[in-house]
């Protein structure tokens, strides 16, 4: 499986992030500990800020795709809308972030809204997350629509762990 998370699309500088080079962004972008802002999830994560600071998305970029290639789930989410409070992980107690805790890399969102009620909501924390596309239109997306689909989702995640 990747462990490198690609950044491309509508950017300046496309990316191609391993681990380290997450260790390596600037403090400013680090967040050591994701209780302080997430109570009850734990690791290490770079803002979107940081992100966005490294690949300089064009003004065009009005779309996030997010992409788990290991499940083939996905979504697209306004930038706008997560641009100040977006988080990538990429470790937990300072290790790679496992495949079980829905690593390598792992979108996250500060205060999301509850599945299906609105588009930043928790379904779009993406696991298994290998690539982020910056795009004009919205992209493809496969989070689920209502409670039923929702629902199939978790039964098929719990057989498989
Ligand atoms: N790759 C991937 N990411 C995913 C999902 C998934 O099935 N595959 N489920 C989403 C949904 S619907 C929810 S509600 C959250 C659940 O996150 P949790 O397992 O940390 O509670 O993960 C989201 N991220
Ligand atoms: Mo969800």
């Amino acid at each position: 499986m990747e462990t490198a998370l690609k950044v491309n699309g509508l950017v300046q500088t496309e990316l191609n992030l391993s681990i380290e080079d997450f260790q390596n962004v600037t403090d400013a972008y680090q967040v050591v500990d994701i209780t302080t802002l997430m109570p009850g999830r734990e690791g290490q994560a770079i803002t979107l800020e940081g992100l966005l600071a490294l690949c300089q998305p064009s003004a065009e970029a009005q779309f996030l795709g997010l992409h788990g290639t290991l499940d083939d789930f996905h979504a697209s989410i306004p930038l706008a809308a997560v641009r100040e409070r977006g988080l990538i992980q990429y470790a937990k107690n300072g290790q790679a972030l496992d495949v079980k805790a829905g690593g390598p890399f792992r979108f996250l969102i500060p205060d999301h809204a509850a599945c299906n009620t609105d588009d930043i909501d928790e379904c779009a924390n993406v696991k298994f997350l290998d690539h982020i596309e910056f795009t004009a239109e919205r992209g493809f997306d496969n989070r689920p629509e209502d409670e039923d689909e929702h629902a199939a989702l978790h039964a098929h995640e719990n057989t498989e762990n």
